[in-house]
């Protein structure tokens, strides 16, 4: 039983999750902005008693793992294989309750996906046209956009690709960029006559401007709502789904050879393809009649993919229903910085699972409190901790744990009856009967943040409810009124155990352990009720929920951070830009030599600063030089020869007379490495 009107007409659910790319692991971006949310409302719709799948699988066509399996030398499949099962093991750890995750590389899917193309194909829906595309004459191959990259003409920037400059976000065509260059041979590409499939999804505009902008106003997020109507508003434009390339789905027409399905065309038929594996004959229900809700969980940079184009291929094949809503969440940036698998700035799914053991919960409940919903968010080591430590621990596992130790000691496990209730207890059950239908109706509106936070707010009207009462104390002197204490907070706890399994299912399964409710078949709506426990139902033994976080742990994390960006940056590093010119005059005036070190030592109070006395062949000449940091030996430095510019007027620093300046190299990091004759010369001989 859902609470909104809306679903009420609806007898099942068809629940997606983007299929994210095999061509690296799953990290905390993804699970925050798809998998958690969509996690969240499956679960949720379980627990209702809702008929649902959840679908999911990995996408492993598309130029992204050609190009990496190309990297690194092994074929597309090698890649696919790799990331498949990291990415699913990460999911399965996390808890990810997929009713399939599957693969587009399989043969279901290549022959849904085949015959999806066929079925229009042979109705006429597509437009066949030539049109002229990049080639790559050195590789002997068409280029699909991310095989070209150029200078973006709106924002200069010099890596942009051709679908799209990633520093300013336009989409762009590879035929906008100014220099394009083929990430293959780096050769410049030439433009050859080549013949594609196109999706005329001009001609969808009337009804897709009905569907969505009259259908979906304040029905559809803000967001999707906002992109949705700035694509149809802008004029759709006929789109190919077909592509020059050997990986991917055959395009199944004669005459096609070299040719595959866009990989946007394919994956989304990945859904329907996994259901089929999923349901075998039973499939069709779940795409195809009006009762079922099908909802697609995505990241905002595939809107355009999940309201437009694949809602107008379900239309052209004319058997499918459309979505009933695409909840797509902005993005989660990570300490600050956009997320990047390239960068290497990421939290990573496998890693956390290796580096936390036991803690999936922990993850699962910042990154839904932090889920992006509205606008971009941000993940930060120190706000996980203190989730965890004065959220997770100090109020749900507090609770629990208090409630169960007590009911050990008071009544060996076994739950006390409940007496005369007064009137603090009266209120406190209706308050509780509310609980199901405030989070329920907040998951069903997509809301995952608040519903969370509503699930919180039950754990603390507990943790108050104990420390108001203080059974600890009044057990001495009211043994009637503790039992009721005691019942309460245990039904309360029981009440937990069901609402805070859609985001937090390891606990929620510990939970029902303690409480002894495994054999119980409750559901959402059962909760709410102050009568879930029978007085003598006995609880276990307890343990704790939650545990602390230590500093140590944190400080690992944003240690390992601090190291990815430091190399990063000089990855990143280049020579500077060379200076105006000058001529050999300018070049002439500068009187540059060789000297040898005879005396070095640190210039007291300055850190910094070390002093030479160098021989320069006409005597000895004192030359101060800010490269202490560098040189932490300074009496090693004795007998070295260097280069100083001998010309430069004296000057003071920090109370020592300077007669010069010592030459150095500044390296990419920023060190200094004093400049020495390749071989011993004469002190004071000329640099020139
Ligand atoms: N693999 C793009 C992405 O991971 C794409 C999603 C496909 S969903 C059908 O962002
Ligand atoms: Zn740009």
């Amino acid at each position: 039983m859902t609470y909104t009107e809306k679903d009420s007409k609806y007898r099942r659910y068809t629940v997606t999750s983007a299929l994210p790319y095999a061509n690296g692991p799953v990290h905390i971006g993804h699970l925050a902005g798809v998998y958690v949310p969509a996690d969240v409302y499956v679960r949720y719709l379980r627990a209702q008693g809702e008929d649902v799948i959840f679908i999911g699988g990995s996408d492993e066509h598309g130029v992204p793992i050609t190009i990496k399996a190309r990297k690194e030398g092994v074929t597309p499949q090698d890649i696919v294989d790799r990331y498949h099962s990291i990415i699913k093991e990460s999911f399965a750890g996390l808890g990810i309750s997929f009713d399939i995750y599957s693969r587009t590389s399989c043969e279901e899917h290549h022959r849904t996906a085949s015959e999806y193309f066929s079925k229009l194909y042979n109705e006429g829906k597509f437009i066949e046209k030539e049109s002229e595309q990049y080639y790559d004459e050195e590789a002997g191959q068409f280029l699909a956009d991310r095989y070209i990259t150029g200078t973006c003409p709106h924002c200069g920037n010099e890596h942009a690709y051709g679908d799209q400059c990633e520093a300013c976000g336009t989409s762009l065509a590879a035929t906008d960029l100014i220099n394009p260059k083929s990430a293959l041979s780096g050769s410049k590409p030439v433009l050859k006559t080549t013949k594609h499939w196109f999706l005329p999804l001009d001609k969808d505009e009337p009804w897709l401007r009905q569907w969505i902008l009259e259908g979906h106003k304040g029905d559809w997020k803000v967001n999707v709502y906002g992109q949705c109507k700035s694509w149809i508003d802008a004029g759709l434009q006929p789109r190919a789904v077909t592509r020059d390339l050997e990986w991917g789905v055959k395009v199944p027409v004669e005459g096609a050879d070299g040719k595959v399905l866009y990989v946007w065309f394919d994956a989304p038929i990945g859904y329907i393809s996994f259901t089929k594996q999923l349901k075998g004959d039973d499939w069709e229900r779940w795409w195809k009649a009006d009762d079922t809700k099908l909802v697609h969980f995505i990241g905002k940079d595939n809107i355009v993919f999940h309201c437009i184009i694949f809602p107008s291929m379900l239309h052209a094949d004319g058997s499918y229903i459309l979505p009933a809503n695409v909840p797509a969440n902005e993005f989660l940036n990570l300490e600050g910085d956009k997320i990047s698998t390239s960068r290497n700035w990421a939290v990573w799914a496998h890693e956390y699972l290796a580096d936390f053991p036991g803690k999936q919960d922990v993850l699962r409940y910042t990154l839904c409190s932090n889920t992006p919903e509205t606008k971009d968010n941000d993940f930060t080591w120190k706000d996980f901790q203190l989730k965890n430590n004065s959220e997770l621990v100090a109020i749900l596992g507090n609770f629990v744990n208090r409630t169960l130790v007590l009911t050990q000691k008071f009544y060996g496990g076994a739950v006390p009856a409940i007496g005369d209730m007064g009137g603090e207890e009266k209120e406190l059950a209706q308050e509780i009967a509310t609980y199901p239908e405030r989070i329920g109706r907040s998951i069903e509106t997509y809301r995952f943040r608040e519903a969370l936070s509503e699930m919180m707010n039950l754990a603390r009207l507990g943790n108050k409810y104990l420390t108001d009462t203080e059974p600890w104390k009044l057990i001495k002197n009211d043994p009637a009124r503790t039992a009721t204490v005691m019942n309460l907070s245990l039904q309360i706890c029981a009440n937990l155990a069901i609402l805070c399994e859609p985001f937090l299912p390891f606990t929620a399964t510990k939970m029902r352990r303690m409480l002894c409710m495994e054999g119980m078949p409750l559901r959402w709506t059962d909760a709410g009720s102050v009568a879930l426990l029978r007085e003598g139902h006995t609880t276990s033994t307890p343990e704790l929920l939650f545990e602390k976080i230590e500093d140590t742990a944190i400080q690992a994390q944003v240690d390992r951070l601090a190291r990815t960006k430091e190399q990063n940056e000089q990855a990143a590093w280049r020579p500077a830009e060379v200076k105006p010119s000058v001529t050999i005059d300018d070049f002439g005036r500068m009187d540059i030599r060789v000297g040898t070190i005879e005396e070095c030592a640190k210039v007291p109070k300055a850190d910094k600063l070390l002093r030479f006395l160098i021989n320069d062949g006409m005597g000895k000449r004192t030359i101060v030089s800010g490269i202490a940091k560098y040189y932490p030996d300074p009496a090693a430095l004795v007998g070295r020869q260097v280069c100083f510019i001998a010309n430069f007027p004296p000057r003071k620093l920090k109370g020592v007379e300077s007669q010069g300046m010592i030459l150095s190299a500044e390296d990419k990091d920023g060190r200094l490495v004093l400049l020495q004759p390749s071989d011993l010369v004469a002190p004071g001989c000329s640099v020139g």
